[in-house]
C-alpha cells in the first residue's frame, strides 16, 4: 500500500538469464531512485509446464546459440558466467525447487541475505559447475554466505507453507502470461501492472518508469 513504482523480479537460480538480470538490477537500483524492487523466487519448471513452453535445451540449435549468447553477455557485463557442461544431465535428474524453498525461508529473515545466497547458488551452477540440489550442496552454500543454523534453515524449508509460497509466486506470473525467466512485473504509480520477459528489457522498464537508461555496458563499474 504505497504508490511508489515497484519492480517485482521473479527468478529461478536454475536460469542463467535470471542471474544476468539480477546483477543488472542490483546495479540499476542505485540509479533508479524511488523505485521499490523485490526479488521473488518462483519455479521456472512449473512456468514451462503451465505455459506449454519447452526448456531451451529441448532444441539443440537453440541451446548452442544460448551458450554463445551467455558467454557474450557475461563478457559484456563482466559477470562470472561459464556454461556448465553437466547442465543438461542435471536438469533431467534434479529440480531447483529445494534451493528456491531455502531462499524463501531466508527471504523471511532478511531479503539481503536471500539475495546473497541466490548469487552464491548462481555462482555454483553457472560459474563453477557445482550442484545446488542436495543436502551437502545446501550446507556448502549457506556456509559460504555465513549462515550459522544451516540445519534449521533446511528443516524449515520442508514446511508446506514454503511449497505453497513457491506455487503462489509462480501462479501469479503464469496468470500474467509468463512462459520463461526472469519474469518481471512492474507496477506503476497508477496501480497498473506491466509484464516483461527477460534480462534484456531494462531500457523499456526505464522508459516506462521515467528513470535513467541503463548504461550500455560494464554495469559493474558504476559503483
Ligand atoms: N532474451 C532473454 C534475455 O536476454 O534474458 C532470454 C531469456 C531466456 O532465454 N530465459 C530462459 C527461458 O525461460 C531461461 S534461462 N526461456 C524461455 C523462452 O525463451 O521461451
Amino acid at each position: 500500500t504505497t504508490n511508489l513504482p515497484r519492480i517485482d523480479y521473479y527468478f529461478d537460480v536454475i536460469s542463467p538469464y535470471s542471474y544476468i538480470g539480477f546483477e543488472t538490477l542490483q546495479q540499476l537500483q542505485h540509479q533508479w531512485n524511488g523505485v521499490e524492487i523485490r526479488y521473488i523466487p518462483f519455479a521456472l519448471a512449473n512456468v514451462m509446464k503451465e505455459s506449454g513452453n519447452k526448456p531451451p535445451g529441448a532444441l539443440s540449435v537453440r541451446w548452442d546459440m544460448m551458450m554463445i549468447d551467455l558467454k557474450r553477455s557475461a563478457k559484456f557485463l563482466d559477470i562470472p558466467l561459464t556454461p556448465n557442461p553437466f547442465f543438461m544431465k542435471w536438469i533431467r535428474q534434479y529440480r531447483s525447487t529445494d534451493a528456491m524453498k531455502i531462499l524463501l525461508v531466508l527471504e523471511e529473515r532478511d531479503p539481503e541475505l536471500m539475495e546473497r545466497t541466490a548469487r552464491e547458488m548462481w555462482h555454483r551452477v553457472w560459474s563453477r559447475s557445482e550442484k545446488i540440489f542436495e543436502y551437502s550442496d545446501f550446507v556448502e552454500i549457506m556456509n559460504a554466505v555465513g549462515i550459522q543454523d544451516i540445519e534449521e534453515v533446511i528443516e524449515t524449508s520442508k514446511e508446506e507453507k514454503y511449497q505453497i509460497a513457491l506455487e503462489r509466486n509462480t501462479e501469479y506470473c503464469t496468470r500474467r502470461n509468463a512462459y520463461g525467466a526472469p519474469w518481471i512485473n512492474v507496477t506503476t504509480t497508477d496501480g497498473a501492472e506491466h509484464s516483461f520477459f527477460g534480462s534484456d528489457r531494462f531500457h523499456l522498464i526505464a522508459d516506462l518508469l521515467n528513470q535513467p537508461q541503463p548504461l550500455p555496458q560494464r554495469l559493474f563499474q558504476l559503483e
